[in-house]
């Protein structure tokens, strides 16, 4: 069996309750191959504490039967890398938003230097038949690197956020060197089938490559396979944690707060890729136009603080401020506050417990890869009563979770009729839509995605 060896920006001890599903899933594949995962460590090293640009400390520890290898990157590094090419680049081109996007040309030089000096770090703990498995956005020309110091080892890639629309693309000023870097790759993963048409486009129109059968193309003397493999969740895991405590107490907290209410939950990373502002105009609409609903639906929306060093995040969060007290000054009244908004993150074994007592999911991101919550709303519902997902059609899990109620985010009234149809859904539609929706998160879950891409890994020639 060969060793796995999985790369991706940061680095999570699998073991630790903290670490999310995709740390778990990778953490079992690592721990039975007795493999490495490599990575930055989080913290940033300051220049007066000795942090030099291109130079990181590594650091090698084990856990279990994984050894993690993580680096502190200089705050040169760190911004350049990290907070500019990777967060004011690629982010919010790959999610559609040109305006957003910082063209400084200094941060690709410290995105390039960041992967150079990965790939030095990494190639001498590399063993003759390790399967490395890059991961995301931040590492895209590992490969490449890699390749120049002689790595001969099957590579994959795996992109979780969208690939956007060739002209999109094409709106980097390095997007041909980028593009093709992902030549050096054995195979690229991406979620959806029009993140993969995308690419298709990209590589027949822009690169010229020659497609030489569905989904392999020729360009540079080498050969790229490229496929969607939609991620999932852990199903069970989820489950075990609904019946745990901290859900537990969760629920009944919700019960008692708000007693004889008809919950809606929104949970994300507060991004602007989440539509949020969106969801929140969508449901003073619903307030507007449905004057029956006050003082029964009331719309809780937690946002974790995320990237709050990126210009863009700071002015969401007050956009999202003003619009929910507006709201709430606007309708609420002394027993009844129609919005409660929470800036925080929620601890992991409580979400469970939050997406079950709501009687409607609100999942509605202008762009994203997938969005894991809708598939966690889903999979948290009681299948004898469960809720209803209003789904945004531009989230990657739009493509496989059809039963639910899709909606464009741009559409004000559209989303508040989603959302009335959704709180007066009757139970037996909610139980046949729920059943079908579970059966599709249950059969590509985070088990099925990491085989399935190890699989098509492992069956190409080296
Ligand atoms: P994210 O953009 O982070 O992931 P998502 O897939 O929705 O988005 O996963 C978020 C995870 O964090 C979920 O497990 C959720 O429960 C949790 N979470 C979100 N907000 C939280 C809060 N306030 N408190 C506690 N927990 C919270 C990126 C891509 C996605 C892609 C994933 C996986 O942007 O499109 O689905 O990677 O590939």
């Amino acid at each position: 069996m060969s060793r796995l060896v999985v790369v991706s920006n940061r680095v999570a001890d699998p073991r630790k309750a903290a670490a999310g599903g995709l740390a778990v899933a990778l953490g079992d594949a690592l721990a039975a191959s007795g493999g490495l995962w490599f990575g930055s460590s989080g913290k940033v090293v300051e220049r007066a504490d000795g942090g030099a640009p291109g130079e990181a400390k590594l650091h090698v520890q084990r856990a279990g039967e994984v050894t993690l290898a993580t680096l502190d990157l200089a705050r040169e590094d760190h911004d350049a890398y990290y907070r500019g090419y990777s967060n004011g680049v690629l982010w919010p081109v790959f999610h559609y938003r040109l305006d957003l996007a910082d063209f400084d040309a200094g941060y690709i030089e410290g995105y390039r230097r960041v992967n150079r000096m990965f790939a030095h770090k990494l190639m001498p703990m590399l063993q003759p038949d390790d399967v490395i498995w890059i991961h995301d956005y931040h590492l895209i020309p590992l490969a490449v690197e890699l390749r120049a110091m002689g790595c001969q080892q099957r590579i994959g890639f795996y992109l979780h956020i969208p690939l956007p629309p060739p002209l999109i693309l094409a709106a980097i000023p390095a997007h041909e060197w980028l593009m093709r870097s992902l030549f050096a790759y054995d195979l690229v993963g991406l979620q959806s089938q029009a993140d993969m048409n995308h690419l298709r486009r990209y590589l027949v129109t822009e690169a010229k490559a020659e497609q030489v059968a569905p989904n392999v193309f020729a360009a540079f003397n080498r050969q790229l396979r490229a496929d969607a493999f939609p991620i999932g969740i852990d199903v069970d895991d989820l489950l075990a944690m609904v019946d745990g405590k901290e859900a537990q107490e969760t629920m009944a907290t919700m019960r008692e707060q708000y007693p004889g209410q008809q919950l809606l939950i929104g949970v994300d990373r507060l991004d602007y890729s989440k539509g949020l502002p969106q969801r929140i105009r969508a449901f003073r609409k619903l307030l507007e136009r449905h004057p029956e609903s006050h003082g029964k639906a009331t719309l809780i929306q937690v946002a974790a603080p995320s990237r709050e060093e990126v210009d863009a995040y700071g002015d969401i969060r007050r956009e999202l401020e003003g619009l929910c007290g507006a709201i709430n000054g606007d309708f609420g009244d002394l027993d009844w506050m129609p919005i409660r908004y929470i800036h925080r993150t929620v601890a992991r074994k409580r979400v469970p417990g939050l997406l079950r007592a709501a009687r409607v999911g609100l999942v509605t991101p202008l762009r994203d890869g997938m969005n894991l919550v809708a598939k966690e709303y889903v999979a948290t519902q009681d299948p004898a009563d469960p809720g209803v997902l209003v789904l945004s059609r531009f989230a990657g899990a739009a493509e496989q979770l059809t039963d639910a109620l899709l909606v464009n985010p741009y559409d004000t009234q559209a989303t508040a009729d989603a959302i009335q149809q959704a709180l007066n859904m009757p139970l037996a539609e909610r139980r046949m839509r729920h059943e079908r929706l579970l059966a599709e998160v249950r059969a590509h879950d985070i088990h099925w995605w990491r085989q399935r891409f190890l699989d098509a890994l492992m069956e190409i020639d080296a």
